[in-house]
Parts: structure tokens; C-alpha cells; sequence
């Protein structure tokens, strides 16, 4: 059992988004911190110092074009070097002034070909490097009763998905991430894993449901639609973030570990950890007030707890109590694991790994902070208003 755990615990993968390493703030303002990334290739950079010292985050997702290069096999190519890879590419038809009334459902064909010419785009990209999958989030919705036909929109956006669809290689995925609201007020064109799945069933096997912690009604039983997806293979990612209100973006983990751990236990229990289930566990998170590098660890040894907790789940001991209708025992079993400290176990798979039992401190004691405040100058906004 012990050595089972450890193996899928060394075995885990969760991706980085570059542009948690940029600036980020709220609209009311973005702090800039010392010795952040001026470009695409630094951002990559500070990404694999988190993998160095947490040896399960080997990919960095990048958001097009906020990290646009002339070359991408060249930053695939730099990735390598450092020992990491490119990963998920995030497409982005949220920031031109011509998507103010939607990108992809805007009334305006000439602004909807634009839009869907990004997402080829990003298709193309991903190719490029041989990257799996290209993760699509719109913006797009209305803010007042009225302002266009919903059914419309959703014509335009299946239209949308249907051609991006149709450009993907056979090894790729269009990963669709819904979000209940924000910029949109009234309606979300994508609001919930419901619509995501209808248009991911109508694309068929290559089209999968992202689910972002952060993007539900408070109260929302997020492990439900985990479960759900997963049991009709409509699952293929996690944008992992924790929130007090909306969509925070803060640490996985910080917010609610209770959530986390019961997430991950719905992953583990349908025996979807292991790469080949084609689950992507990836972080979706922005700093802004704290030192951006140490708070990536910290959110990877976070997954990593939950994680933990819910290999140690007793599963016979709970498939025997659900059984028998055993309401508290059953509950017990999974308070159990959680109630675990798993800090020590996972301090001794990183030994076993060959690195350091303390990654945070590892990483303040490596010096790279120093060296990246003293040789970085003007660094880069994370994404919004970049
Ligand atoms: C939207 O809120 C979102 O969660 C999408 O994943 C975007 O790509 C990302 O945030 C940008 O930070
Ligand atoms: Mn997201
Ligand atoms: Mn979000």
C-alpha cells in the first residue's frame, strides 16, 4: 500500500501557467515586484526552478500572445535545456478592443473570423512543439437583458469550437473551460460544466471539459462534476486556483484544503491520477501579493497534500461501510485520511526523488531570488492589460 502511494505521489504531474510569474494585480492596481520575467524565455526560466525543487511540475502552459515568440521550437528548445517542457496553450480572445461585445458569439462575423482565426492559431502552435492540448475560455457573454439573441450566440460559438475542432491533429485535445461570470454580467456564453459538455459531446472524443476551481457559485459541490465528467470520459483538466469570493485565483489549497482533498479523492477513486487517464492537472493561479516563484511551490506541495490524503484513503474500509450503510463509518474513513499529517511521507518521496524534504526553503536558500532582482529590470504584467 505504502509503496503504491509513494510510486503515484513520484509519479505526479501538475502544470505551471507562465504567467504566474508575471505582475498581476486586481483592476484597481498591479504591484510589480522585483526581478520578475521580461519575456516568455525568462518565465520559463522561474518555472523550472519550481520543478528543481519539486520534481512534479515538468510543464509550463502558455498563453498566446501574452507569450508570443518568433520562434516557439526555439522556447521549446530553451524549455528542454532547463529540463522542462512547453505545455497546454491558452488561447486569448479577451483583451482586443474589438471583443467588447464577445470574440467567437460576437454578432460581427468579421470580429467572430478573427477570433477563430486565434484558435487556429493556437492549434497550429501547439503543433508546432508537439504539445496535446489547447485550452479555450471565452469572455464572452452580455450585460443587460436584451442585448443579443442567447440562442444566437450559442449557434456562433458551436460554429467556433466546430472549426477549431476540425483543424486538431489526431494526438490533440480542445480542452473548454467554463466560468459562471466575470467580465460578463447577465450571461455567459460558457457558464457551467453543463454547456461545456453539451459542446464537447457534440464535437466529439478530442473535445473535453476543464473544470476551474475557481469559476462557481459559492457553495458549489465541484467534486460532483468532477465525479460526473469522469464516470462519461469528459474530464480532461483542472485549472486549480482557490477563492473566498469569485474567481480569486489564489493558491490552490489556501482557501478550502477540505475541497481540494475531496476533489482529488473523486480522482483517485475512479483511478484517474495516472497520465494515460488524460486528466491535466494544472495551475491557473496569479500572485499578487506574494513572492510569485516560492507561492508556485507552495501550490504544487499543496496539490501534493490532497493528493496524498486521498491515496490514503482506506478503500476497502470504505466500500464496506458505504455498503452496509454505515453512515458515520464511512465518513470516518475519508475524515481519517484526511485528519493525516502526509507532511512527513511526502518530505521522504522527495528524498527518494533525490531532492530536498523542504522545497520552499530549498528554493530561498538556492539564492535565485537575488540573482534574477539584481539581473531582471522592468518586468512583465502577468496578462491583464499587458
Ligand atoms: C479566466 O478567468 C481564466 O481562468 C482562463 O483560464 C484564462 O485563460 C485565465 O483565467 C487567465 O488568467
Ligand atoms: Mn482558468
Ligand atoms: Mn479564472
Amino acid at each position: 500500500m505504502t509503496e503504491a502511494v509513494r510510486a503515484a505521489l513520484r509519479a505526479q504531474r501538475i502544470e505551471l501557467p507562465s504567467w504566474a510569474f508575471g505582475n498581476s494585480g486586481t483592476r484597481f492596481k498591479v504591484f510589480g515586484q522585483r526581478g520578475v520575467p521580461r519575456t516568455p524565455f525568462e518565465k520559463v526560466e522561474d518555472a523550472a526552478r519550481v520543478h528543481a525543487f519539486t520534481g512534479v511540475a515538468p510543464t509550463v502552459a502558455l498563453h498566446i500572445p501574452w507569450d508570443r515568440v518568433d520562434d516557439y521550437s526555439r522556447l521549446a528548445g530553451f524549455a528542454k535545456e532547463l529540463g522542462v517542457g512547453l505545455g497546454t496553450i491558452n488561447a486569448n480572445v479577451f483583451q482586443d478592443d474589438d471583443y467588447m461585445l464577445g470574440s467567437v458569439t460576437n454578432p460581427d462575423p468579421v470580429v467572430r473570423r478573427k477570433a477563430i482565426d486565434h484558435l487556429l492559431e493556437c492549434v497550429d502552435i501547439a503543433g508546432q512543439v508537439g504539445v496535446r492540448d489547447v485550452k479555450l475560455w471565452f469572455s464572452d457573454g452580455t450585460n443587460y437583458p436584451g442585448q443579443d439573441s442567447i440562442r444566437a450566440r450559442q449557434d456562433r460559438l458551436a460554429e467556433a469550437l466546430q472549426e477549431t475542432y476540425d483543424r486538431l491533429g489526431d494526438d490533440q485535445r480542445l480542452l473548454l473551460e467554463y466560468k459562471l461570470f466575470e467580465p460578463a454580467f447577465y450571461t455567459t456564453d460558457v457558464p457551467d460544466w453543463g454547456t461545456a459538455y453539451a459542446h464537447c459531446l457534440r464535437l466529439g472524443p478530442k473535445a473535453q471539459v476543464v473544470i476551474d476551481t475557481g469559476h462557481h457559485a459559492p457553495g458549489t459541490n465541484i467534486e460532483f462534476i468532477v465525479a460526473f465528467l469522469l464516470r462519461e470520459g469528459k474530464l480532461g483538466a483542472f485549472d486549480f486556483n482557490s477563492r473566498f469570493y469569485a474567481d480569486d485565483d489564489l493558491m490552490v489549497g489556501a482557501a478550502d484544503p477540505f475541497q481540494l482533498f475531496r476533489i482529488m479523492h473523486e480522482i483517485v477513486s475512479a483511478d484517474a491520477l495516472k497520465a494515460e487517464a488524460g486528466v491535466a492537472f494544472m495551475l491557473d493561479q496569479c500572485h499578487n501579493i506574494e513572492p510569485k516563484i516560492p507561492a508556485q511551490i507552495r501550490s504544487v506541495m499543496n496539490v501534493q497534500e490532497a493528493t496524498a490524503k486521498a491515496l490514503l484513503v482506506d478503500r476497502d474500509a470504505l466500500t464496506g461501510a458505504q455498503q452496509a450503510g454505515d453512515v458515520l463509518g464511512a465518513n470516518a474513513v475519508l475524515m481519517d485520511a484526511y485528519n493525516t499529517d502526509v507532511r512527513p511521507l511526502l518530505a521522504d518521496v522527495r528524498r527518494e526523488m533525490g531532492l530536498d524534504p523542504d522545497p520552499v526553503g530549498a528554493y530561498q536558500r538556492s539564492g535565485y531570488t537575488e540573482k534574477i532582482v539584481a539581473g531582471r529590470v522592468g518586468g512583465q504584467q502577468a496578462g491583464w492589460g499587458a
